[in-house]
């Protein structure tokens, strides 16, 4: 029997936030609690949990792992309800994978944007272990004519002024049977692991989906329940929220979000370090949901940009440490900004485009030093 089973956390939002203080997180709001990572404590391969940020809608449900079962039904030849050791029996895989708010980046947007005013760090990476979807999917048996895939968390509140009640929800599209799956749902994994241990009640436990590459509403936590149908799915989540609204030729246009935007963050120095020594190294981090990053360059005081050596083998979709030593003279303040680019091409715009809700905003990372 899994230890996870014995896990029986209660989730107290005074010390959620109390711990978050601590870890050196910055604090957005306390219920629900959202805080975010500060770059220079991004810096590694892996983010430890304790320091990973924390996005929520609604309070954190207290799952006992003991009672959990997750149904999987609709559009499907054979209902199943899983507890959490059968799920566990049915596979275990883990990759790397970052996930990122696709508000990230937010409290950048000018004109200014309402929502939650991330800074840079609504990101994190981690070795998420878990079984893949399709394996599940194929065991249930989806009907020819499915077309997407909700997934339904256990956390539930009220949005938008209206005085109904609603869960977490999201979909995924699949292919028809025989076809492969959609491209973002082929990777997907029911992970009930992070870094190494069972889910912190606070990033889902005791399952949460994972679909590496996109932005991270797509990792629906606290599942319960997984409904095929051969419908759109219309939920808040879906269609409210988490869509890019913007105007193309007079007309407004509205797209989901979907991949992680490419994008690179500087961890070490810190803004507003202190620089004693004409050398140093500038850091840090750098992914793109599309393809694995090829290119990061850094350019100081504006001046040309120039390549990064990339570092480690952070796996298709973790992110890719570099660094770069640098030789600048003082005294004074020296500007760094970092660009990336993936290997089909893309790379960071100097502005991002504004749009209402605030999303996909990869601004170029700058960060201002004083070399003494
Ligand atoms: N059930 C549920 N899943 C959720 C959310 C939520 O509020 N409820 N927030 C989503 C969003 S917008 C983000 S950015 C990530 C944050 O994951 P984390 O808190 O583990 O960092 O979870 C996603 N999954
Ligand atoms: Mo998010």
């Amino acid at each position: 029997m899994s230890s996870s089973n014995s896990l029986v956390l209660g989730t107290d939002p005074g010390r959620d936030w109390r711990e978050a203080v601590s870890a050196g997180l910055v604090a957005r709001s306390e219920q629900p609690l959202n805080c975010e990572t500060p770059p220079p404590l991004l810096g590694g391969d892996v983010t430890p949990t304790s320091r990973f940020f924390r996005r929520n809608h609604f309070l954190i449900p207290d799952l006992d792992a003991g009672t959990w079962r997750l149904q999987i039904g609709g559009l499907v030849n054979r209902r199943l309800t899983l507890s959490l050791a059968e799920l566990r029996h049915l596979g275990s895989q883990s990759l790397a994978a970052v996930l990122e708010c696709a508000g990230n980046g937010r409290s950048l947007f000018s004109p200014a944007i309402t929502g939650e005013r991330w800074d840079l760090g609504a990101v994190g990476n981690a070795t998420w272990t878990g079984v893949p979807l399709a394996d599940v999917l194929d065991l249930a048996g989806v009907r020819q004519e499915a077309r997407e895939v909700i997934f339904r968390g256990a956390d539930h509140g009220r949005v938008g002024g209206s005085p109904e009640t609603i869960a977490f929800e999201r979909s995924l599209r699949i292919g028809p049977p025989g076809e492969p799956c959609a491209p973002l749902a082929h990777e997907a994994l029911l992970a009930y692991e992070m870094n190494g241990e069972p889910l912190h009640p606070r990033h889902g436990f005791p399952v949460r989906l994972i679909v590496p590459g996109t932005y991270a509403v797509t990792a629906v936590k606290w599942l319960t329940a997984i409904t095929v149908t051969d419908q759109p799915f219309e939920g808040y989540f879906q269609t409210s929220q988490y869509v890019y609204e913007w105007q193309r030729d007079g007309a407004l246009v509205r797209e989901p979000v979907g991949l992680q935007r490419v994008r690179a963050l500087i961890t070490d120095p810190a803004a507003g370090a202190e620089i004693r020594r004409a050398g140093f190294a500038v850091r840090g981090i750098a992914w793109s949901g599309a393809a694995p990053v090829t290119r990061v360059e850094v350019s100081l005081d504006g001046g040309g940009w120039q390549a990064a050596s990339l570092a480690g083998e952070p796996g298709p979709h973790g992110w890719q440490c570099w660094e770069l030593p640098v030789r600048a003279r003082g005294p004074g303040v020296l500007s760094i900004r970092a660009r990336a680019t993936d290997r089909v091409g893309r790379t960071q715009p100097a502005q991002p485009q504004w749009n209402r809700l605030g999303y996909g905003g990869n601004f170029l990372h700058e960060v201002q030093v004083r070399l003494r």
